[in-house]
């Protein structure tokens, strides 16, 4: 029997292409000199993507008629238009619970880079310039701090864990109050202005565009700190330039970008912002075990036709495939 030909838009970790070598056909589209001639030629017999960050809309699936699962590496799947691919009949899952501990880790140490400034800190003593007086005192100490977590899911919650191992107290603010043990805010507004450090981990997408605004910012105050391990496009970067600049608050971590990799340049310029390179669930095993993840939902949905970690969107999708 022919094996699934499965499309990959572009390059992936390799324990994907290492997963799918026995039971799939891969299509590395991004090797190809003529990726439309390809999609012309082969797109219909396409019954699974493999995607790493390449932007996939409806138009995009319209080319590929008999697709069935678009199995995305990452929590966030915002570049997928899910909706889209639901209307289509077309199964979306992304990759969540395998990241969690990295993610909050890299927000932790975000987090302690951008307070006790251990970068800066760091580049002082490269620079020789430790002989001539000691580093300065930091205006900011995590000790007795608040924390306030935009988006408790489960890497809301690992940050949460860690953050009260640190002495930080928490509170949150979602959509919805959960059941949890958490000060609730119903608005972001109330939980900037109640927080010392606003901690970022609420999904990219249209619907969370630009939620730190120039209020938010503004409420959060002169020594509050701003971290982002979540996507760029939640935080409205022109108002968080001016509030860095204008000291509306203390300092902002950052691990994503709303233009990545492009940085803004304001963000450059102003010594108050700590930057990483979207980092945040960037080591080998973990990454390792995303890419598996994508592997099995594939394998389980071709196998059994239910996939491992369905998105939301295509919640109802599953549940008439199991029939
Ligand atoms: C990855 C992420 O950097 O999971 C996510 O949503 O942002 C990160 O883990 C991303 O998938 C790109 O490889």
């Amino acid at each position: 029997m022919a094996r699934p030909l499965v499309l990959m838009p572009g390059p992936m970790n390799r324990s994907v292409p290492d997963g799918l070598a026995d039971g799939f056909e891969v299509i590395r589209l991004w090797e190809s000199d003529d990726p439309d001639g390809v999609l012309e030629e082969r797109g219909k017999d396409v019954v699974a993507i493999a995607n790493g960050g390449t932007a996939i809309d409806g138009a995009y699936l319209d080319r590929l008629p008999n697709v069935q699962i678009v199995a995305s590496f990452g929590v966030g799947y915002d570049k997928i238009d899910a909706t889209a691919a639901a209307e289509r009949g077309v199964v979306v899952t992304n990759t969540p619970g395998v990241l969690d501990d990295e993610v909050a880790d890299t927000a932790m140490g975000l987090l302690l880079m951008t307070a006790r400034e251990l970068s800066s800190a760091e580049r002082y003593l490269r620079d020789g310039r430790w002989p001539e007086r000691p580093y300065p005192l930091t205006p900011a100490t995590l000790s007795g701090r608040k924390m306030g977590i935009l988006g408790l899911g489960r890497i809301g919650e690992a940050i949460a864990h860690r953050a009260q191992a640190f002495g930080i107290s928490v509170a949150y603010h979602n959509r919805h109050r959960k059941d949890v043990a958490y000060d609730y805010y119903p608005t972001l507004v109330e939980l900037a202005a109640a927080s010392d450090i606003l901690m970022v981990v609420i999904p990219g997408g249209a619907e969370t565009k630009h939620l730190v605004n120039a209020e938010v910012l503004a409420a959060l105050g002169s020594d509050g700190i701003l971290i982002n391990v979540a996507r760029g496009t939640v935080v409205d970067e022109a108002a968080l330039v001016d509030a860095l600049k204008s000291k509306t608050i203390l300092s902002a971590g950052l691990d994503v970008f709303e233009h990545e990799p492009e940085v803004h340049p304001g963000l450059l310029e102003v010594d108050s912002a700590v930057l990483l390179p979207h980092v945040g669930s960037g080591t080998i095993p973990t990454r390792d075990a995303m890419g598996r993840l994508v592997v099995e939902n594939l394998v389980s949905w071709f196998e059994t036709g239910v996939p491992v970690t369905p998105v939301q969107e295509s919640a109802d999708l599953v549940r008439k495939t199991r029939g």
